[in-house]
């Protein structure tokens, strides 16, 4: 039953033909716990799973040697106990005792994980489509985190595609950090649809909704790498949104924390009148609309939303001023690239993302940016 599950029976062959030593590598087991409620489910995994084995050996070893004991031609009679009050009692009082021993560690272990009190520091996680934000509370950093494969990597519409890196769709520009040893409150929501914050070491699967605000807590006590992924089908870049946290010892915190500010974008400007009024005007407004949108800001525009992937070049975006990139793209024409960039294309989502957006704001924007790359 079991080898009919396995994906080829090559797999087989080779892990019983691979020497002890390379076998070693292959232990099946979830992946080690960085966080103590990680640890704590952990344990529970293999506590249950030794209640599991205990019981099944029991309750096999107890039937095969009922029938083999009291087989037919051994002239066996069967045993008549209906009604026994003592037996109902034995076997109505031992599962309840074996479930309550499960329940009670777990229970505590869920109530625990739902207790973010006393944190040292909180970071609010919003999800969006299809990348992380981290706002940290204290220490005033704020950025957005992308996948970092190459799209190269992931199309694979012409052949093979490019070689896949070692942490392909598990590797992000801008990886949230903590320090190590402190207690961290995750504020998790999402802007957008409902998305799933999860780093399975942290022990953490926490929805992101819109509209509420959710809470988690971790406390990494080892320094490291720890990888996870959006858990829910949030669209169709649902596996484009990896999560990268990276552990640090307090003092390389609070220099990493440091260089951020220094990156940080200063506050944008109170938004203008003249950019509110396209929403604010009344049906029919048309020459009032028109003649507002002719003043929206596009630098201001880019400068708060298309540059978090378009500064870089993030997630395939073309670069901002890279003529070389821009290229082929302006050959579209103005009208098609303000409808890409209103409608979305490709990896780049509807208004860069912010809903909140006119579409004269995104259209100037486009503008700014066409501008810069000609
Ligand atoms: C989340 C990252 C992201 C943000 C934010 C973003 N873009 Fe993009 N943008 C992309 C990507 C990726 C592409 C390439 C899409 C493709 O061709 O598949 C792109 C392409 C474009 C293009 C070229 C479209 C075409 O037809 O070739 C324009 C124009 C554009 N973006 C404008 C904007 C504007 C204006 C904003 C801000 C309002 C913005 N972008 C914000 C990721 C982003
Ligand atoms: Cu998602």
């Amino acid at each position: 039953m079991f080898l009919k599950h396995l994906r080829a029976p090559r797999t087989l062959a080779l892990l019983l033909a691979a020497p002890a030593a390379a076998l070693a590598d292959y232990h099946v087991d979830i992946l080690p716990p960085a966080s103590p409620t990680a640890q704590d489910a952990y344990a529970l995994h293999w506590g249950v799973m030794y209640v599991c084995i205990a019981i099944f050996i029991v309750v096999f070893a107890a039937m095969f040697w009922s029938i083999y004991k009291h087989r037919r031609s051994m002239g066996a009679k069967a045993a008549q106990f209906h009604e026994n009050t003592t037996i109902e009692i034995i076997w109505t009082l031992v599962p309840l005792i074996v479930l309550v021993g499960m329940a009670w560690p777990a229970t505590k272990t869920m109530l625990e994980m739902k207790d973010a009190s006393g944190a040292d520091m909180a970071i609010k996680v919003t999800a969006y489509q299809w990348r992380w934000e981290y706002d940290y509370q204290q220490d005033g950093v704020r950025f957005l985190s992308h996948l970092a494969t190459p799209r190269s990597q992931i199309d694979e519409y012409n052949g093979p595609g490019a070689a896949k890196n070692d942490n392909y769709l598990l590797e992000v520009d801008e990886p949230m950090v903590v320090p190590v040893g402190k207690k961290v409150r995750l504020l998790i929501t999402s802007n957008d649809v409902i998305h799933g914050w999860y780093v399975p070491q942290f022990g953490v699967n926490q929805y992101g909704i819109p509209g509420f605000v959710k809470d988690a807590w971790i406390t990494v006590d080892k320094p490291g790498t720890y990888r996870g992924q959006c858990s829910q089908i949030c669209g169709k870049e649902h596996g484009f949104m990896p999560i990268v946290v990276v552990a640090k010892a307090p003092e390389e915190y609070a220099a990493w924390v440091k260089q951020m500010k220094a990156k940080m974008p200063a506050e944008p400007a109170p938004a203008p009148a003249a950019e509110a009024a396209p929403a604010a005007a009344p049906q029919g407004a048309g020459e009032k609309v028109a003649a507002a949108s002719a003043k929206v800001d596009g630098k201001g525009t880019y400068d708060t939303t298309c540059v978090a992937c378009h500064g870089t070049g993030a997630a395939g975006a073309p670069k901002f001023a890279d003529k070389a990139a821009w290229a082929p793209r302006l050959k579209q024409g103005a009208a098609a690239l303000h409808d890409h960039a209103i409608k979305g294309k490709g990896a780049m989502p509807p208004k860069g993302g912010n809903m909140a957006l006119s579409d004269a704001a995104v259209k100037a924007a486009v503008d700014y940016m066409a501008a810069a790359a000609k």
